[in-house]
């Protein structure tokens, strides 16, 4: 059901050759951008209107407004299965506990006497969370958007998430009620391209958002590109991927059942064994076949997800190979079943979430670690990370300098802007000085 990559023997070339050699799934946003383009660009020119009758033409829902009303979304609470609410306040509270200590304080320098400069971090004003519905219905990403803008100070947040025609038209009520649980009010029955774009131009109803989040399909990442520039994004959002580097110590069944639950999302989710052990190999191969069969999402997610191009099992010739394939790889969610797996993960550079050892599933980050789900996909690890209260926060300089300390620095300023040929530059600092350079000191 997974093929297998050998890399034994042979010393592992460096770099872009290496991650040619590892297997990716194709995600081709650039070819849907042409796609939303249109869908956007009616939404900015007839607002609400487009957004009803995308509503009938993707989602076969006939809409009367695209706002979900107060009732609807605390029916859904109280319409909420006990378990689950349970289980999503404890999400909600470990996912509060991590996010709080991510805020940051201004911080000032004191950079020469009289010459400070702070870093203030103020929260982005205004956020549109998009939710997906259909295949991924997902509360929990929900809550891995909304608690790190809201612990960064997010005033204003607005939800949006597909008509269902099943419910009425409104969102799932799972989506509806996460938004009760964490405070969230301002709800959308909107899906797709056409949400992003919602968010960013703004209609009769829907305020524009300075910066749009959360996961969804190709649309959604294309549509996200679109308006790159003009709004913030998270990120684009690829296919789920997990990566596990595991050796002879790791439990084959545990791997096994850590790749499928990843190839659960999507046939597009990529599952990736890095391991020097061929015994765990040929054991976590075996396991996969009954695991597979004792589950449901067979036929339509896991078992292409599994024998995709984007899947397989690297062999190895040892650790230190298996850091630089994993590494190379920049997993969004990375094992680490070793011997010594904390040091292990020490040592590795890329991942968008590391998970240690035998107690720590993917699964668990998923829903219920206080980690963030929200992570860098197809490689992105490399030089972005996962979303976090940060995310939500622009750094503002304060630079505060007095006279004498302008006075000080004045000549360099000077040399500098003539050096840069704009001698405006220069002279809006010796405007100051009876158009003069103040002396060295
Ligand atoms: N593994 C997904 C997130 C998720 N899992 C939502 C379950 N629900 C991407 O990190
Ligand atoms: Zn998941």
């Amino acid at each position: 059901m997974i093929s297998r990559i050998d890399l034994r023997g042979d010393a592992l070339p460096e770099g872009p050759a290496l991650r040619a050699l590892l297997p990716r799934a194709d995600f081709d946003v650039a070819a849907a951008l042409e796609k939303v383009r249109p869908i956007c660009e009616d939404v900015h020119h007839r607002g609400d209107a487009a957004l009803i009758e995308f509503a009938q033409k993707f989602d076969g829902v006939r809409l009367t407004q695209v706002r979900v009303p107060a009732s609807a979304i605390a029916e859904a609470l109280t319409g909420l299965d006990p378990a689950v609410r349970e289980a999503l306040e404890e999400s909600i509270r470990r996912a509060r506990i991590v996010h709080r200590e991510q805020r940051r304080a201004p911080h000032t320098t004191q950079v020469v006497p009289g010459g400070t400069v702070t870093e203030k971090w103020v929260p982005v004003e205004r956020v549109g969370l998009y939710a997906p519905g259909g295949r991924s219905v997902y509360p929990s990403s929900v809550i891995m958007n909304a608690v790190p803008a809201q612990e960064a100070g997010v005033e204003s947040m607005a939800l949006a998430s597909p008509p269902q025609a099943d419910f009425g038209g409104l969102p799932h009520p799972t989506i509806l009620a996460a938004c009760a649980l964490l405070g969230i009010d301002e709800v959308y029955a909107v899906g797709g391209a056409q949400a992003v774009a919602m968010f960013a131009y703004g209609t009769e109803t829907c305020a524009p958002a300075n910066m749009v989040t959360g996961p969804g399909n190709i649309w959604v990442a294309a549509a996200k590109r679109y308006f790159t520039g003009r709004i913030g994004i998270d990120t684009e959002a690829g296919p789920t991927e997990i990566a596990v580097l595991a050796d002879d110590t790791a439990d084959a069944v545990h791997v096994a059942s850590d790749l499928i639950s990843q190839a659960e999302h999507d046939p597009l989710a990529a599952a990736v064994l890095v391991t020097d052990s061929v015994a765990l190999a040929d054991a976590v191969a075996k396991e996969l076949e009954p695991q597979v069969a004792a589950t449901k999402h067979v036929e339509d997610r896991i078992v292409p997800a599994l024998a995709g191009r984007q899947s397989a099992i690297v062999l190895v010739d040892g650790l230190e190979e298996g850091l630089r394939v994993v590494d190379a790889y920049g997993a969004e969610h990375l094992e680490i079943q070793t011997a010594d797996a904390a040091a292990v993960a020490e040592r590795v550079k890329n991942a968008g979430a590391i998970f240690v050892g035998p107690w720590a599933p993917v699964s668990l980050g998923d829903y219920c670690a206080g980690s963030n789900h929200v992570l860098p996909t197809g490689g992105c690890a490399c030089h972005s990370s996962g979303l976090s209260v940060q995310s939500f926060l622009r750094g503002i300089h304060i630079v505060d300098y007095t006279r004498e300390a302008l006075a000080d620095v004045a000549h360099h300023v000077v040399t500098l802007a003539e050096a840069e040929d704009l001698p405006a530059h220069g002279a809006a600092v010796k405007a100051r000085f009876g158009w003069k350079v103040p002396e060295k000191k």
